[in-house]
């Protein structure tokens, strides 16, 4: 196997044998197969699309299996035998329709005719066999890490596609992208200058992705407002749930209600409580409970409830709580029971079998939905503030948590922020910091939660809406982003940053490993884009001064 897509990447080079993450190199050739079966899927799209023949199908199941390839999301190689032998199948009925259209249905590339063979295990050689990293990339390192860049920030926006896809927002630009760029992967005339131009308009795709989420999330749940959030439990029966899909947990707070069950949310599900359809229609969505995903086989030992993982991260449950875990959606545990079909019931049985919390335990509150509606709402005070100097700096410290060393440095930079800057975050990351009291500046909280990693649309809302009000660029605010990366949607997000111009990222806990030399010097050239220094004493000096 060769895998080199993540943060938590062994030896920083590339897990070859296993994934750190609990991928197994079964699975790692699937998912390589799969990612194949789909540029040929991608050939057949594009080529339907110039007839003017669309098929939603293709469109749905192509961010639903690039989804499935996300680091953390789906690890059963079952499901992954079923999504190749599905995309051939709506690869060949495509090809029937184009036939039918008077069109050719011959294509060159071998991906476009894979037809998987009945056995596993042959897939599995297959799998391996186009995994064209191994050993050496045909089309030379540069040209192969901006094409891999590209297409770890396609699984990005496949992934916000799924969620806004799933509340009922498509927009066909975003489905021709992402067909397009598969389809220009199976070429070998296209040179690294082409590909640094599809990178970015990856970025800008992302951005129209992270844009039909915000619509589908506000759209159904109305726009978020600042909520306390407590940290502690209600005596009672639980089910925690994990993930980023609000649809996931509309149904299982409507399955729930009357049942005298609290439901927690986990991870990247705590900004849910800060949009009034979920958390004022129902108060049983009580409070949030752990932290991020990397600290989850503890703390789910430990919760006394049903779990449901929504989407990634999941890492390989322990025995302790392995029958109280549930995946739904795309994720995925070989043997851990999953819910296809949106009926909780089994989760909600179990949640009912389990003691739940015995008492109340009263812990500490952290705010939520400091989303834009909520942040542009008090723009006046925040601009006044900044003109009368009482505000200095904005820092954006956010993005993916992990569970290599080295990520307490974002803990030390909120904590050692001046007490006259404003700290904005999103994501996992901000489990690092979440709980600090860090007070606030003439009644704006210095700690500002602008939602989960999608919300770096809200974010960037922000920036603009501020760029404005003091008539300068975005790069000119008296704003930095400090982020960590982990997944693809973080590669996703970064791409839409750099798409928009915005300059002096400082990215880590470490680079990407599959960024060579050259790449980075060409970003670092372009974008002023720079991994975090050593310290963040040192990031704070080279910033403020
Ligand atoms: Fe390794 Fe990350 Fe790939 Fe998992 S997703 S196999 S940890 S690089
Ligand atoms: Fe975290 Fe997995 Fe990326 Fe949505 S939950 S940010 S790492």
């Amino acid at each position: 196997m060769f895998c080199y897509q993540c943060e938590q990447v062994s030896g920083g080079k590339a897990c070859t044998r296993a994934g750190a993450c609990g991928k197994s190199a079964e699975v790692a050739a699937l998912q390589d197969l799969l990612v194949y079966s789909l540029k040929g899927l991608s050939l057949c799209a594009v080529r339907a699309g110039e007839m003017g023949i669309q098929d939603p199908d293709v469109d749905t199941f192509t961010v639903k299996a690039l989804f499935s390839t996300l680091t953390n999301v789906d690890f059963d190689p079952e499901r992954f035998e079923h999504l190749i032998r599905k995309s051939a199948e709506l690869r060949e009925a495509l090809k029937e329709k184009l036939r039918k259209a008077g069109g050719d249905a011959a294509f060159a590339h071998e991906s476009a005719s894979y037809m998987p063979g009945a056995a596993r295990e042959e897939m599995v050689k297959h799998g391996q066999a186009v995994c064209e990293r191994v050993p050496d990339s045909s089309i030379g390192p540069d040209v192969q890490s901006v094409q891999d860049i590209t297409l770890f920030g396609l699984k990005g926006i496949a992934a916000y596609a799924d969620h806004a896809g799933i509340l009922g927002r498509r927009d066909e630009k975003i489905y021709a992208f992402i067909h397009g760029t598969l389809a220009a992967m199976t070429r070998k005339d296209l040179g690294l200058n082409d590909w640094l131009a599809l990178a970015l308009k990856c970025g800008e795709t992302n951005l129209r992705a992270m844009e039909i989420l915000d619509e589908a999330n506000t759209g159904s749940y109305g726009h978020p407002v600042p909520v306390p959030v407590p940290l502690g439990q209600k005596k009672g029966k639980a089910i925690l749930v994990s993930g980023h899909d609000l649809k996931d947990l509309e149904e299982i707070l409507r399955q729930t209600e009357g049942k005298g069950i609290y439901v927690y949310t986990h991870g990247e599900m705590l900004p849910a409580h800060g949009y009034p359809g979920l958390k004022q229609k129902y108060p049983h969505l009580y409070g949030h409970y752990g932290t991020a995903w990397q600290n989850q086989q503890k703390e789910f030992e430990a919760f006394p409830g049903a779990i449901v993982m929504t989407t990634n991260c999941l890492q390989k449950p322990r025995d302790s709580y392995r029958e109280n875990i549930f995946t739904c959606g795309l994720v995925g545990w070989p043997g851990v029971r999953h819910i296809g079909d949106g009926d909780f019931t089994p989760a909600i049985e179990k949640a009912l079998q389990m003691p739940g919390f015995a008492q109340d335990a009263p812990g500490a509150e952290v705010m939520a939905g400091f989303a834009r509606n909520a942040v542009l709402g008090v723009a006046d005070k925040v601009i006044d503030a900044v003109k009368k100097g009482k505000i200095r700096h904005f820092f954006l410290v956010g993005g993916c948590d992990g569970a290599k060393a080295g990520r307490d440095y974002y803990t030390r930079f909120v904590e050692l922020a001046p007490k006259d800057t404003v700290i904005l975050t999103l994501a996992c990351g901000k489990f690092r910091f979440f709980d600090k009291k860090l007070g606030d500046i003439g009644g704006i909280p210095r700690l500002l939660d602008i939602g989960q990693c999608n919300d770096a649309y809200s974010a960037i809302q922000i920036a603009l809406a501020l760029s404005k009000a003091f008539n300068v660029g975005v790069n000119e605010l008296p704003l930095s982003l400090v982020l960590s990366w982990y997944e693809q949607k973080a590669v996703a997000i970064l791409l839409t940053l750099l798409y928009l111009g915005i300059k002096d990222i400082r990215l880590g806990p470490s680079l990407p490993a599959f960024i060579t030399p050259n790449v980075l010097d060409l970003l670092v050239k372009n974008f002023g884009i720079r991994p975090i220094a050593a310290t963040p004493e040192a990031d704070l000096k080279a910033i403020l001064g």
